[in-house]
């Protein structure tokens, strides 16, 4: 009888054991899973996510480019050169965004399109075509150009400086979600009437 009633309670601690065991595997997934509480836990990632890109406003610091447009582009010259936007954008001082129209293309702009209210403390630009001291005389490059954010507008005197990386700073920041850069004056090219904008960032 002893030993048969020992059985029963190492059975029945067994079979607790079990439930026990699964009921502990089913809350750890739930709290995976149902997660509130584990995803208000502050981490590291987390922290640096919400604190680093959004102030009070709700403005980010990180520049996300949905769409970048020009008012016009140079067609391209047939030997594999192209003037698009978009070479404004692709870390190469090789390659520029050059207006279209006939004159060295004053009031010629470039509208960027942000993914969210987005803070823009400077720009920095390569100003005219860089891909050669040579190029970069013989086109325009821009001598003035004012920045209209939704919440103002400034005007910069740019250098004429070849493969030199130039840094605007705004004398505010501004809260805007589109940017348009404007030529309004530029450096004579040489030999071509065709204004150029090798790299623009914005920070
Ligand atoms: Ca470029």
């Amino acid at each position: 009888m002893g030993n048969k009633r020992n059985i029963i309670i190492i059975v029945l601690a067994f079979l607790l054991g079990v439930g026990g065991g699964s009921a502990f595997v089913k809350l750890t997934k739930n709290n995976v899973r149902g997660n509130t509480p584990v995803q208000n836990t502050p981490t590291t990632l987390d922290h640096s996510d919400t604190s680093e890109t959004t102030d009070e406003s709700g403005a980010t610091d990180s520049i996300d480019i949905l769409k970048i447009r020009a008012s016009s582009e140079l067609a391209n010259d047939g030997y594999g050169n192209y003037y698009y936007a978009e070479n404004v954008l692709d870390g190469l001082t090789s390659t520029a965004w050059t207006e279209g129209v006939s004159g060295n293309g004053e009031g010629e702009t470039l509208t960027y399109t942000l993914a969210a209210l987005t803070n823009i403390h400077s720009c920095t630009l390569y100003n005219g075509y860089c891909k050669s001291e040579d190029l970069y005389y013989k086109n325009s490059r821009p001598s003035k150009i004012t920045f209209i954010f939704d919440d103002g507008e400034e005007t910069v005197l740019m250098q004429d400086r070849y493969n030199v990386e130039q840094v605007a700073h705004f004398k505010t920041t501004h809260q805007t979600t589109s940017i348009v850069l404007r030529i309004d004056e530029t450096f004579d090219g040489s030999k071509y009437t065709d204004t150029c904008i090798s790299e623009i960032y914005f920070n």
